[in-house]
């Protein structure tokens, strides 16, 4: 192929990836981590690690499948873009079938390499949390299943309740089996104009699937990015390939010169408090299940008719040949 072949090839996967893609949208260097790691010393670029984390050439390690790890990256960089999407390359896997965690979280934080309980970062953190729990915490049953996604915004008053994988405190959420997958899976946060919204790529399709979106989410310029990840009884590789910043282009924001520099995280938007038991889940059923359940039903329904009339006739023909 021919470079310009090659270009086309690019674009036109591109604009696979993300329909809205802006071309001036541009990846911010100082935010990202990208191959290879190290510039030209033996620090990386803009980047501190913490923990268990290991660098490979092809990946970054927090934590191995082993017990009882903790490790973080963390940006030394402070974000100061309005409108961003973070794209993170990521990889969860190891050995366990049915037992595996704990997980990891992408930070948007206020304090950075603080270790702590809350998927290796410190609780009652200001900023933005996007945690992918594999493990779930509760005992009894569940309103959905793991792995999961969610968001949480806090203004250091709340508590991360792992008894209850934070379902009391999330902004919204959605399962996504990002595990043990032999392709590469990526998730995508998207910061503009307030809204948030999480996509996942996880199906070797090359596209973004909405996870969930929150509107009325204010966050302030000059919080750190980072990454940490945790393994308790239960572990996993938690690998990240990438980390990219993108500042999204917005001429029609019309809060682009409000200093946001000093606002308090918040988020308009709380799911209320669930509980667990007797939370309804009316999307338990897709439509195929649906179908497949109308279709078993409808067969019971004609095979019982069916069934019937053929007692009925035996019947009758019995009381024939006694009768006459
Ligand atoms: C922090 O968040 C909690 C829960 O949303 C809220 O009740 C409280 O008023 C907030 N505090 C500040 C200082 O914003
Ligand atoms: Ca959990």
């Amino acid at each position: 192929m021919i470079w310009s072949e090659y270009l086309g090839v690019f674009l036109y996967c591109l604009s696979q990836v993300s329909a809205e893609w802006n071309t001036k949208d541009f990846m911010k260097r100082e935010h990202s981590l990208i191959k290879p790691y190290y510039g030209s010393g033996i620090e990386i670029p803009f980047w501190h690690f913490t923990g268990s984390t290991i660098v490979t050439p092809n990946y970054i390690r927090l934590t191995s499948d082993l017990q009882s790890k903790v490790g973080a990256i963390w940006n030394s960089v402070p974000v100061n873009v309005r409108n961003w999407e973070l794209q993170v390359h990521f990889k969860v896997h190891g050995k366990g079938k049915d037992l595996f965690g704990d997980g990891f979280a992408i930070w948007y934080a206020k304090d950075r390499m603080k270790e702590g309980p809350v998927f290796g970062n410190n609780d009652f953190f200001h900023g933005l949390a996007i945690i992918l729990d594999t493990y779930s915490n509760h005992n009894g049953p569940h309103n959905h299943q793991h792995p999961y996604i969610s968001a949480m915004v806090n203004n250091g008053t709340l508590h991360y309740d792992h008894d209850r994988d934070g379902t009391h405190t999330q902004l919204a959420g959605c399962e996504a089996k990002f595990r043990n997958l032999d392709y590469d899976t990526h998730i995508a946060i998207r910061y503009e104009k307030d809204v948030l919204t999480v996509s996942t790529d996880i199906e070797n399709k090359a596209a973004w699937k909405e996870c969930f979106q929150v509107k009325g989410v204010r966050l302030p310029t000059g919080y750190y990015l980072g990454v940490s990840a945790t393994t308790g009884d239960l572990s996993d590789n938690h690998d990240i390939m990438s980390v990219r910043l993108f500042e999204l282009d917005m001429p029609d924001d019309p809060q682009a010169d409000e200093d946001r520099s000093n606002i308090v995280p918040s988020a308009t938007f709380f799911e209320p408090p669930r509980d667990h038991v007797e939370d309804p889940k009316p999307s338990s059923l897709s439509g195929f299940k649906v179908f497949i359940l109308m279709l078993v039903g409808s067969i019971a329904v004609v095979a019982c008719v069916v069934l019937g009339i053929m007692f009925y006739q035996k019947h009758h023909e019995n009381k024939r040949k006694r009768f006459y």
